[in-house]
């Protein structure tokens, strides 16, 4: 039963890639984080609780493998402005999020206006639409087949501050899949083997130790056949 629901769900997203036509298939933009929620796989979410106000966020969270990169981004404490728990992140203009391995989702909950960029090893590789509605509790949700290591938030219009409530970010659910069809096959195979001994930066060195190699063979190998 619950092959069934993944299946409809991925079907649902091709489906909307096909039907979208837009100049950037292959990303889904949600407004509604229930449905953002039910399309994507695990992930890992920051509230930004625990720090003193006007504390600078930059590696506070690199356990989790993400990092805010461009030194401007600082707690803010606003009961109105973050209706989940009262804490958030002010970007004192835009907030750059660098992630150690590449990730498929990104979600935020924000006040006012936001607009997501992804990147890939330093290219952009998305520009959202402008999410908007509410004064607060808004929420902006990507899920890219194109994975992303790094996220620029960014109110619209500028110069304005983008803030963020929680931020919420997950790799993807079939990283075996390397050339996104839906399942692990042959083409994959081929594409591990042509990267063999280099350091990619995320799949196909499945393991992250740097390199291509035997035991990232053996997970591609281990995950044959249709995603999950
Ligand atoms: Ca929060
Ligand atoms: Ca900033
Ligand atoms: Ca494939
Ligand atoms: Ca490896």
């Amino acid at each position: 039963m619950n092959r069934s629901a993944s299946s409809t769900t991925l079907c649902a997203a091709v489906c909307l890639f096909v039907a979208g036509g837009t100049a950037s298939p292959g990303v889904l933009e949600f407004e509604n984080k229930d449905d953002w929620l039910d399309a994507i796989g695990r992930f890992v979410t920051l509230d930004f609780t625990g720090f003193a106000p006007g504390t600078f966020i930059t590696d506070q969270y690199a356990h989790l493998g993400v990092h805010f990169t461009d030194g401007s981004d600082t707690i803010f404490f606003s009961p109105g402005a973050f209706p989940n728990d009262e804490w958030g992140l002010d970007g004192n203009g835009n907030i750059t999020v660098a992630f150690d391995t590449p990730m498929a989702y990104i979600g935020v909950d924000f006040p006012g206006f936001l607009r997501i960029e992804l990147f890939r090893d330093g290219k952009l590789i998305y520009t959202s639409s402008v999410f908007f509605g509410d004064p607060v509790g808004n929420f902006a949700g990507l899920l890219s087949t194109k994975l992303f290591d790094m996220a620029v938030l960014m109110d619209v219009p500028p110069p304005d501050e983008a803030e963020i409530d929680d931020l919420h970010f997950g790799p993807p659910d079939c990283p075996a899949d390397l050339d996104g069809d839906g399942s692990v096959g042959i083409l994959d195979l081929l594409a591990l083997l042509a990267a063999w001994g280099t350091d990619p930066g995320g799949p196909p060195d499945f393991d992250g130790d740097g390199t291509v190699g035997i035991l990232d063979l053996l997970t591609l190998l281990a995950n044959w056949g249709p995603c999950p």
